[in-house]
């Protein structure tokens, strides 16, 4: 089959044509494949040479890759597969459709999963693999990211497995209502953070799915190469959708993946060639251009179109009639096709061409009807994913051709509405029982029963069995990891702690901490320094030469500045992840690193350092994912604040990252302005991490801004994990009694302009306090937790006069505190609401208003 995507030219010499492809033919048959692909490629190479202005199409015939001889012999029993499948099938849909009979604002999904649910029944069958525990030589398991909408369908398959109980399956969407013991509610998608023993990926914003599963392949790449942990016998898996595959996320990282030969991973893209709307492609063939696009990227595309019974027909078909007919259909079409019954295909599929017409003249119409697809046909899939699990050398995507709402019938296959159906009326029920055998009474159908073969059934036994050989039940999330001792804060901080007033930056002072912690016997390896192209930035160009930079390959040149003490060190074994210019690929590297401890049973602790702009702005929907996948580890927003990055201007200059922070349960947002703040920040989170396993992240907010360091005093430090503490009292000059007349608070690097205008209100003769506040999302959370009067913030505030507050953020961060400052004392709160420009630093604080003269008129006029 050698039909062309594109029409041919006219061909203006049949009879030379004849005897070129004679001789092709000729070749193939007496030399073999491997000479009639050496003959091709010295074509194309004379092609080139000759300017004929030729390449080689990316795209294959409309068929399948996996060719009818080259298919395994199906190890399982076909038809136990297809009643489990069935089963699974009619569970999932009852779940949904009895979830919005009771309550019809809960909404779920029943056409995405009838579409991927054979899928899904392969890899639980036959390839996923689950964790066998965390001890040597055992299995870790394989990684599994879900459709998220087809969730209903992994819940099903848990209930035959005995994972989830009938009562479980009734509180489908309802978390709240759910009692707790004897039912847990099932969330909408997979989140960890709500099903945390369950689910171990949350793939429900799409496209972050893909670009994490990609993450994950490479990270298990790192552990193996850099000898923490022997990953190779464990793949990753994806099913996504194929109008998942719009989303930027879901491409950006391809090449990556190529680059890399992640033979790991595995993707099947589900494509039922519909998504919420409409059809993806509807005058195109989405699997043609996710094709080429992913063949070009370097990918193993294994194209899984059609099933066993149109084996037949293609072999019958000598004219090829077929395959052009099916390339000369587009998507929209091909899903009219779906929606409609045998007759209809007979008439207008069939009826297109007197050979078609020949081919299904033995056929019934419900024959016709029942023609499978390849994403529906157990032994299609069984093969493709085969072919997929032994590929090396590259990532393979399964391109998985299926009907969305398969055996919906008339009330959702193929419709253009069928992502939303969640009722079925009794014809319907009726009828999906019919289609597929359930061994169901009308009067089971119509109430919704949800069915559960006998324990000894056929079924049942075969589905435990084939779990057991692959290690048991999945998903399954476990949090069993060892603990890493964390050096003492002096072993490697006493600069930050002592610094006795040398000038530096707080982001210098992270990167020399970084620096120690790396060298830590015990923390050291652990340690997973990330980057998107800003290390010199940061000024770590230091660590290239002392961690090296992880490279699958070493490296294979002499770097520019071989001789340099910072040269460009790539390495097999190297630490840093240097991403490139990708947020968002970062993000996801950091996410499978901070996740490590779960997926993985291996506690790792990753820093990503970028530009604080970048990180919540830009990738915040990622960073939510992570928390949902209960990350552990540190994000570092450098160069942040909105002045104190000055001449970057509007779209690097961060005012918000700090507000969109405080909004995740699970992340500590901290703004320190000292190096020593920011040490006992950093030792307080391995701590709580990496010693007490807590499910949290932090956010920590470096400048690049150079100030006088002062020492901070051990009595501090509880204040500092707190969110702040009393950094100083300014009297006028002789005067040693006086109380403060009124408070001065400050963060980051603005508190430095806090504390000269303490300074200058003091020689103005006002006696004022000053508090370094470190984190004020920490300040509002135990503000409203405590009892009135009782907060962190309010009993740094039991002094008296107006209190006034300035950061290098939105005003809104230091009014999410204003409810926790004492009655009678006023509250007035500079910040940096507007765009950011370039300047000076003077001329930016000046123009938001955040320097120390502003901050002395406005504690002025409050006194006023
Ligand atoms: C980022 C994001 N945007 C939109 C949605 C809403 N949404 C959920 S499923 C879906 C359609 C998915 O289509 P497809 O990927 O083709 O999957 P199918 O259901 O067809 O298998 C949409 C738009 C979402 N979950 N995430
Ligand atoms: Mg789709």
């Amino acid at each position: 089959m050698t039909q062309p995507t594109e029409p041919l030219p006219i061909d203006s010499d049949p009879i030379e044509t004849a005897e070129w492809r004679d001789a092709f033919l000729a070749l193939v048959a007496t030399e073999g494949p491997e000479r009639a692909r050496f003959m091709l490629q010295e074509m194309v190479r004379l092609a080139r040479a000759q300017r004929v202005g030729w390449h080689p199409d990316l795209n294959t015939p409309y068929v399948n890759t996996v060719a009818v001889q080259d298919q395994p012999i199906f190890p399982g029993d076909l038809a136990i597969e297809e009643r489990v499948a069935s089963i699974v099938r009619w569970n999932a849909l009852a779940m949904v459709v009895r979830a919005n009979q009771a309550y019809g604002e809960l909404g779920g999904h029943i056409a995405s999963y009838a579409s991927a649910a054979d899928l899904f029944e392969s890899g639980f069958n036959h390839f996923f693999r689950a964790r066998e525990g965390v001890g040597e030589g055992q299995h870790r398991g394989d990684l599994v990211f879900f459709q998220p909408h087809s969730a209903p369908g992994v819940y099903a398959r848990a209930y035959l497995e005995g994972r989830l109980s009938e009562q479980d399956l009734m509180h489908y969407r309802q978390e709240l209502t759910a009692p707790g013991a004897g039912a847990q509610g099932l969330s909408s998608y997979p989140h960890p953070y709500l099903m945390p023993d369950f689910w171990q990926f949350p793939t429900g914003s799409m496209g972050i799915g893909p670009i994490s599963s990609i993450y994950h392949a490479r990270f298990m790449r790192y552990l193996t190469h850099r000898n923490l942990l022997d990953c190779s016998a464990r793949k990753v898996w994806g099913v996504f959708g194929d109008g998942e595959m719009d989303e930027p996320e879901s491409m950006s990282a391809l090449t990556l993946a190529a680059r890399e030969k992640l033979d790991n991973l595995v993707w099947v893209v589900n494509c039922n060639l519909q998504r919420l709307d409409g059809p993806v492609r509807g005058n195109g063939r989405i699997i043609d251009e996710l094709e080429r696009l992913f063949a070009g990227a370097g990918w193993n595309v294994v194209k899984l179109v059609w099933g066993s019974d149109w084996d037949g027909l293609f072999a019958r078909d000598l004219t090829g009639a077929l395959v052009r007919t099916l390339e000369g259909t587009v998507d929209g079409q091909m899903q009219t096709f779906a929606a409609k019954d045998g007759r209809f295909n007979r008439d207008n599929f069939f009826g297109q061409n007197p050979e078609l017409a020949a081919l299904a003249q033995g056929m019934t119409d419900e024959q016709i009807d029942r023609l499978k697809r390849g994403g529906h046909d157990l032994v299609k899939i069984h093969a493709a994913y085969a072919a997929a699990a032994r590929h090396r050398g590259q990532p393979t995507v399964i391109l998985a051709h299926t009907k969305k709402g398969y055996g919906m019938g008339t009330a959702g296959q193929g419709k253009m509405t069928t992502h939303s159906q969640k009722k079925l009326d009794e014809t319907d029920l009726i009828e999906f029982r019919n289609r597929f055998n359930l061994p169901l009474s009308d009067e089971q159908a119509t109430s919704l029963a949800f069915f559960k073969p006998a324990e000894d059934s056929p079924e049942m036994r075969y589905l435990r069995s084939h779990r057991q050989t692959l290690g048991g039940y999945l998903p399954r999330r476990e949090t069993a990891c060892d603990v890493v001792p964390v050096p003492d804060l002096d072993r490697y901080a006493s600069f930050a702690l002592q610094a006795g007033g040398k000038e530096m930056s707080t982001t210098t002072a992270f990167v020399r901490m970084l620096s120690s912690l790396l060298k830590d016997k015990a923390l050291g390896a652990r340690v997973v320094p990330i980057v998107a192209d800003e290390a010199r930035t940061f000024g770590m160009a230091n660590l290239f030469k002392q961690v090296g930079i992880y490279s699958s390959v070493g490296q294979r040149y002499a770097p520019e500045d071989i001789g340099s003490v910072l040269s460009y060190r790539e390495a097999l074994d190297g630490q840093i992840l240097e991403e490139g210019i990708s947020e968002a690929g970062a993000i996801a590297s950091w996410t499978a690193a901070a996740t490590s401890y779960s997926v993985h049973g291996l506690a790792m602790l990753p820093f990503y350092i970028y530009y604080s702009m970048f990180g919540f702005q830009r990738v915040g929907d990622a960073i939510w994912a992570a928390a949902d996948q209960r990350a552990r580890g540190f994000l570092l927003g450098a160069t942040s604040g909105r002045t104190t990055l000055g001449g970057e201007g509007l779209q690097h200059q961060d005012g918000t990252s700090h507000l969109v922070a405080a909004t995740i349960p699970n992340c500590k947002a901290y703004d320190p302005a000292f190096a020593g703040e920011m040490a006992v920040i950093v030792d307080a989170g391995m701590r709580e991490m990496l010693v007490e396993q807590q499910d949290v992240f932090y956010y920590v907010t470096l400048m690049n801004e150079n100030y006088a360091q002062p020492d901070l005093p051990p009595e501090a430090q509880a204040g500092v994990l707190h969110g702040g503490y009393r950094f100083g009292l300014y009297r006028p000059e002789g005067d040693t009694a006086s109380a403060p007349r009124l408070t001065l608070l400050g963060s980051g690097a603005i508190l430095t302009e806090v504390i000269a205008a303490a300074r200058q209100l003091a020689a103005q003769g006002i006696a004022c306090e000053v508090l370094s506040i470190t984190s004020w999302s920490e300040l509002a959370r135990n503000g409203l937790k405590a009892a009135r009067g009782q907060s962190h913030i309010a009993q740094l505030l039991h002094g008296s006069g107006p209190v006034i507050a300035a950061t290098d953020y939105v005003r809104a961060v230091p009014e999410s505190v204003r409810a926790f400052v004492p009655e009678g004392r006023r509250y007035a709160t500079l910040g940096t609401d507007g765009f950011g420009r370039s300047d000076t630093r003077a001329a930016l604080r000046s123009f938001f208003g955040v320097d120390a003269s502003h901050i002395v008129a406005a504690a002025r006029e409050a006194l006023a």
